[in-house]
């Protein structure tokens, strides 16, 4: 520790956290795990002794190793820092972070640059599937600088187009674990969705709200969070995740109807704290929630016609675009979104 370990921060999307190298890490995971929370300086809800932001969408960390399989460039492997509890789980999956995994792949040598764009193939070892980044690359080296615009980060930067096949039962083994596209828990209708990221997805006014609050008013709301997380441990053995109590999937989803031309509007507890906008993942399961027959999303979706829909999330900060492709049935076959992500600092941490 004392000669300190090599790092990378990011932002990747809307979340920010440490690349690592799997090399430069301890091989023993309980040893990783105690090192991490100490980079990250949890478990402290201001994280005062480390780089973690206070926030979980700021204490999180990539490692990534160059991929034994073929047609693949890369393995990633994501994992959640805890703020205020000393857990580092990779229940979960992160499609934010996903979109400095490329960069950082080709920064540290794993994966050659062209000239132009780089395709990255991406294994991600959590849920077992394969997404591919096009990395902006003029000359032969990776540019964080142009003009693309996501909700939830200030300015301009790079273009990173992520594409999705086969995220469907991610976690779950189904993209409806219980077969259903609704189901009833606590008196609330919800569907229990995983295209990529477990969500349940219910209706806001179900829950009491408008869906179109704030995140601090949500976050102030003690009867919400109650009844958010009552739900979300019976949702958990239901979805095949089994004991949710120390996990952060599945995400809760509360939708309304579009405000801003959209095809939804989201407010998500993922799972205690609400996000600033949503994850990329959970935007891909919510977006094809709205594409199912029936649902608290399905009902009340925008969502156009046609075998590729563009689908926009609303959500607190703006709107994640995601587009869908579907088989000949309806079902959803391939998603894209797009990213930015900047790198920040690379050095040693200690
Ligand atoms: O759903 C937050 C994020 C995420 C996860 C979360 C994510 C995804 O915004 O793919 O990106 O839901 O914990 O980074």
């Amino acid at each position: 520790m004392s000669d300190g370990i090599r790092a990378m921060w990011m932002r990747g999307g809307t979340s920010k956290g440490g690349y690592f190298l799997a090399s430069d890490l301890p091989q023993d995971t309980a040893e990783r795990d105690r090192l991490l929370l100490r980079i990250m300086g949890s478990p402290d809800p201001r994280q005062i002794d480390g780089l973690g932001g206070a926030d979980p969408l700021t204490s999180k960390v990539a490692v990534v190793k160059p991929s034994e399989q073929e047609g693949v460039d890369v393995d990633y492997l994501f994992l959640q820092v805890f703020v205020d509890q000393a857990i580092v789980t990779d229940a979960q999956n992160c499609g934010n972070i996903l979109a400095g995994v490329g960069p950082f792949a080709i920064e540290r040598g794993l994966v050659p640059a062209q000239d132009g764009t780089t395709d990255v193939r991406i294994f991600m070892e959590n849920t077992g599937q394969t997404a591919v980044a096009t990395i902006q690359t003029p000359g032969g080296t990776v540019t964080y600088e142009g003009e693309a615009r996501i909700d939830g980060v200030p300015g301009t930067a790079a273009p990173i187009p992520i594409a999705f096949e086969d995220t469907a039962g991610s976690s779950c083994g189904a993209l409806l674990p219980t077969g259903n596209a609704v189901d009833r828990i606590d008196g609330v209708d919800l569907t229990m969705i995983d295209n990529g990221m477990p969500c349940v997805v219910m209706r806001a006014a179900d829950l009491g709200i408008s869906g179109y609050e704030d995140r601090a008013e949500l976050e102030a709301n003690e009867d919400l969070r109650r009844k958010l997380e009552a739900i979300r441990l019976k949702a958990g053995p239901m979805m095949n995740l089994g004991d949710v109590a120390e996990k952060s999937v599945p995400k809760m989803t509360m939708v309304a109807p579009p405000r801003h031309g959209g095809a939804i509007t989201t407010r998500t507890f993922i799972p205690h704290r609400c996000h600033a906008s949503i994850g990329v993942l959970g935007a891909v399961s919510v977006a094809t929630a709205c594409l199912l027959p029936e649902g608290p999303a399905a009902d009340m979706a925008e969502t156009g016609e046609g075998a590729e829909r563009t689908l926009s999330i609303e959500h607190p900060t703006g709107e994640m675009t995601v587009v869908a492709k579907l088989d000949a049935e309806g079902g959803v076959q391939r998603t894209a979104i797009l990213r930015t992500a900047r790198k920040l600092f690379d050095g040693q941490v200690f």
